[in-house]
């Protein structure tokens, strides 16, 4: 089954928005399989985000990623990259549809309140930077009530 990175921001934690976020995977129905609340430092943060390294924006995105703890996690489920950068919306908070998490919660693109990968492979690079230790095996025993 496919899995995500998904990352709540330091701006989402400060603002109380962990259970809100959380909420919206869980009742998709996608399975969370690894969550941690951690603060980063800076060569960690460099790393997560090494292929923007050379945009102007970079070293301000670093800086506001350490800012303070994230909430670090992956959930698994069909289509989750997907869908769950859907759910997140458009990067600049001033294109996000309401009713996605940043359309809803933010309005300046440095402080967007959560990052999901983008694209499977990403998914697998950023979940092995994260959970080095591995994550949990557990199946849902919801599962044959979301999947047909
Ligand atoms: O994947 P996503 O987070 O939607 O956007 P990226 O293009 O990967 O950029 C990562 C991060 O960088 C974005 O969430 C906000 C910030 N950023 C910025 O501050 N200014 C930009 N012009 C583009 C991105
Ligand atoms: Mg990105």
């Amino acid at each position: 089954m496919e899995q995500t990175f998904i990352m709540i921001k330091p701006d989402g934690v400060q603002r109380g928005l962990v259970g809100e976020i959380i909420g919206r995977f869980e009742k998709k129905g996608f399975t969370l399989k690894g969550l941690k609340f951690i603060t980063v430092d800076q060569s960690f943060a460099e790393k997560h985000y090494a292929d923007l390294s050379t945009k102007p924006f970079f070293n301000g995105l670093v800086e506001y990623i350490i800012s303070g703890p994230v909430v670090a996690m992956v959930w698994e489920g069909k289509n989750v990259v997907t869908t769950g950068r859907k759910i997140i919306g458009a990067t600049n908070p001033a294109d996000s549809a309401p009713g996605t998490i940043r359309g809803d919660y933010a309005i300046d693109i440095g402080r967007n309140v959560i990052h999901g990968s983008d694209a499977v492979e990403s998914a697998r690079k950023e979940i092995a930077l994260w959970f080095p230790e591995g994550i949990a095996e557990w199946r849902s025993s919801l599962h044959s009530w979301i999947y047909e």
